[in-house]
């Protein structure tokens, strides 16, 4: 036999080991992966925050989000059935299915009551499970039967029931009708628990699940049910866990071609498992990708009614390190399928999380299906020793070889799995592990998040056509209510960027996305979570700005510059001067406005402050990944320099802050923003100090002299704007726009001379 065991693992268990050792490890490991994290990171430390934030307010106040109104908090809108072809959506909450509308979640929804038994609800509770959280029917399963039916389960109270359902009508006359006659148990179809992760898929009338099998949780299988009668026979995973499935938790499952024969065709399916190698009593968690034969029907002698064709391997999501300890990601959260022109070779995109107690971590990792395909034509893996290790088998393996699935093309004599001789029954029994991992295409993650205050939870992909090629935009679901969208690009020479176009909090709550479904023929996400549904555009153009510079810089493939405004790019369409650059976004080569774009586009401001006291000059860029620079032109000198922090002067998100100011820092100041190559000045703000001293001259001997009002309110009003000048930083453009109006009604009066703030805004655009 050759090496002990899987190179991975024996990384995988040497980090394991390191993590074991306490303190000066922990220290050194947290050290190490700084060192991995930040140093490479560094350069790129701008384009790792997302371009543009929206909160929750902004986006519903634009339409970007539109809540479903029957939304309520704890009710997990967890199972969406998005049918576009008969525009309808089906969402699957506790103790209740709504029938949607896609166009339009709030237009005339149907609501379908279907609560547990309430004995059922009660031996719950009993069982110390909690009423509100637990003790209800959570819907899980919602898959299209037929063009009328639809097969649904619920958890039950912890006692999974299924039925069927029908659609009638269509669109406002439509209705759902459960049809009592057809409920029947959901066990194996459906989680008992509510919260377990769980995967289902229904396809030719055959429903198949991954799912724990029990009320304890502790038998996890896959199987297959239903099926047009009468060929109703169950089939599952072998119960034995050191080899099948071991604490499964069931992420996703599809079926996908192999080859042109249709004898070949598969299920696929992915989950996570307990790890529990050799004699070592410590278990980890790691991702499997597996396969079954659609047309196994079992074993004859030996596992009936069980798979004959299950294998599995190990799906790999790290970040390599060179002679060093791999970081890896092993924790599967979701999977999704994003079509190509081949449909037996989508591109697997996966969302892993880190085990780790010492940081926070997410990525995904994309498989290619000829990767995974190769992995389960190569080796089986085989447990040896006394120490029960897998190590790769190099026997002779049996006749048709385990894992094919039975075809009278290839064998005339195998037209079923129970024709299987015995020999290849007993060896997929015990060797249904290959021995080699399924690694991501790229060899390392195409994204990844560390000590994020948020964990990814969901992916959806959408493919969508640019001025400049193809791009795959990803929207990842994070655990607390907000949504990613971010953009791999891939240059000439093939590296990649990943940029983060957009951080949407979708939900007001930060709790965690449960589900989200994608309609590229709407341009919607549909987004579950614990307290609703939400439809959130795939894109807003608008927000990027009113130029086509600004538009340019966005980089999001959905956008383009029309000219006019910035809005949402369709190849097809024939307008011209679509200005668009994906690729590099830089308009100096796109747009015509570039040069100009410094005199049109700058906000000119006058500011008075007083010396000693503190200032505040405020600049925000739209764009949270524009490095912004200050300069300031001092009277009489001939150049500008760039104004470097010091205790003095700070340099803050929203501003230049001046703690206490000098007669010296009057001038012209500049605030830029640079963004890749691409300088723009955003403010031309011109400040000027005033004397102390003469203020004060200026005020009056007594507060009392209220025969003297015309003296008295300026001195108020310059309290005022102290005042406000002391609480610096946040909202000073709310400060201003007062002052401003104030001192507008004051100059009507001709009373207010002292302190003025102007502001003036120029925004004259060409076009
Ligand atoms: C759909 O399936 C249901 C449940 O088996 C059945 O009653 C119904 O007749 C089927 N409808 C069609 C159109 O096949
Ligand atoms: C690839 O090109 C980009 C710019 O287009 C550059 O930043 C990067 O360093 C290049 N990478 C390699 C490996 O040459
Ligand atoms: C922020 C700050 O320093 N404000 C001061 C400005 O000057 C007045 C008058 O001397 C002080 O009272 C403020 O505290």
């Amino acid at each position: 036999m050759k090496t002990a065991e899987e190179p991975d693992k024996q990384r995988q268990r040497s980090r394991h080991r390191h993590l074991q050792m306490g303190w000066f490890s922990s220290v050194w490991w947290s050290t190490l992966v700084m060192l991995f994290f930040s140093l490479p990171e560094v350069n790129s430390m701008k384009e790792s925050v997302p371009r543009v934030k929206l909160g929750y307010k902004e986006l519903i106040h634009s339409r970007s989000v539109v809540p479903f109104v029957g939304s309520s908090e704890g009710q997990r809108f967890e199972t969406v059935l998005l049918d576009e072809e008969r525009s309808r959506l089906l969402l699957g909450a506790k103790d209740h299915i709504y029938l949607l509308d896609p166009d339009d979640l709030n237009k005339h929804p149907k609501k379908l009551s279907w609560p547990a038994p309430r004995d059922r609800v009660d031996m719950c509770i009993l069982a110390g499970k909690n009423p509100l959280t637990e003790c209800a029917n959570f819907i899980r399963v919602l898959h299209s039967y037929n063009r009328s039916h639809v097969y649904a389960c619920g958890t039950g109270a912890f006692h999974p029931t299924c039925a069927f359902l029908e659609v009638k009508g269509h669109k406002e006359d439509s209705w759902l009708h459960l049809h009592s006659n057809t409920v029947e148990s959901g066990r194996l179809k459906c989680p008992f628990d509510p919260h377990q992760p769980f995967a289902s898929v229904l396809t030719d009338q055959y429903l198949y699940a991954g799912t724990a099998s029990d009320f304890l949780g502790k038998d996890s299988t896959f199987s297959r049910s239903l099926g047009p009668p009468p060929d109703q026979q169950y089939i599952r995973t072998d119960i034995s866990e050191d080899y099948w499935i071991n604490e499964g938790k069931f992420i996703f499952a599809h079926p996908i071609a192999d080859t042109y024969n249709p004898d070949d065709d598969k299920i696929y399916f992915f989950f996570r498992e307990a790890s529990r190698d050799g004699s070592t009593t410590d278990k980890s968690v790691l991702s499997r990708v597996a396969r079954i034969c659609r047309n196994d029907v079992g074993g004859l002698r030996s596992l009936t009614n069980k798979w004959t064709t299950f294998l599995k391997a190990r799906l790999v999501c790290s970040i390599p390190v060179p002679d060093g300890v791999d970081t890896h990601f092993d924790e599967l959260q979701d999977i999704f399928l994003l079509p190509s022109r081949d449909e037996r070779n989508p591109m697997v995109y996966g969302v892993f999380t880190t085990t780790s107690s010492i940081f926070r971590g997410s990525a995904v990792c994309v498989y290619n299906m000829e990767d995974i395909r190769a992995v389960f034509n190569g080796p089986y893996a085989h447990k040896e020793g006394p120490d029960h290790r897998w190590v790769e088998y190099e026997d002779r393996i049996p006749y048709p070889r385990p894992g094919t699935c039975p075809s009278r093309t290839y064998d005339p004599h195998i037209k079923t799995t129970k024709d299987f001789p015995d020999e290849v029954i007993s060896f997929i029994r015990l060797h249904p592990l290959m021995y080699r991992s399924v690694h991501p295409m790229t060899g390392r993650p195409i994204f990844t998040r560390i000590n994020t205050e948020y964990r990814l939870t969901q992916i959806v992909v959408d493919q969508v056509a640019a001025e400049d090629g193809q791009y795959a935009v990803m929207f990842l679901g994070t655990d607390m209510g907000s949504v990613l969208k971010v953009v791999s690009i891939t240059q000439e020479n093939w590296s990649t960027e990943e940029i983060i176009l957009e951080e949407l909090q979708v939900f007001k709550s930060p709790s965690a996305i449960l589900n989200m479904e994608i309609s590229s023929k709407q341009q919607q996400l549909f987004v579950g979570g614990s307290d609703g549904l939400v439809q959130v555009s795939l894109h807003r153009c608008h927000i990027y700005g009113q130029g086509c510079a600004e538009c340019c810089l966005a980089r999001d493939p959905y956008c383009a510059w029309d000219g006019t405004q910035c809005s949402r790019y369709i190849p097809a369409s024939k307008r011209r001067a679509r200005r668009q650059d994906i690729k590099h976004g830089d308009p100096s080569s796109h747009c015509w406005d570039t040069e100009d774009v410094l005199g049109r586009n700058v906000e000119e401001k006058v500011l008075y402050g007083v010396e000693s006291n503190s200032s505040f000059l405020e600049c925000v860029s739209k764009s949270q990944q524009a490095l912004i620079r200050w300069f300031i032109l001092k009277p009489g000198a001939d150049q500008r320099q760039e104004i470097k922090p010091d205790e003095r002067v700070l340099i803050t998100e929203r501003g230049l802050l001046i703690r206490w100011l000098q007669r010296s820092d009057a001038g012209s100041y500049f605030c830029t923003s640079q963004e890749h190559s691409f300088t723009r000045t955003l403010l031309h703000l011109s400040l000027h100090v005033l004397d102390r001293g003469q203020i004060q001259a200026h005020q009056p001997a007594t507060r009392e002299s209220s025969d003297n009002p015309p003296v008295t309110e300026p001195r108020q009003r310059y309290k005022d704007y102290l005042r406000r000048l002391s609480v610096p930083v946040r909202s000073l453009d709310e400060y201003c726009e007062t002052l401003w109006h104030k001192e507008k009604k004051q100059k009507q009066k001709g009373k207010w001379k002292h302190v003025q703030e102007l502001r003036k805004s120029r925004n004259r655009r060409h076009h």
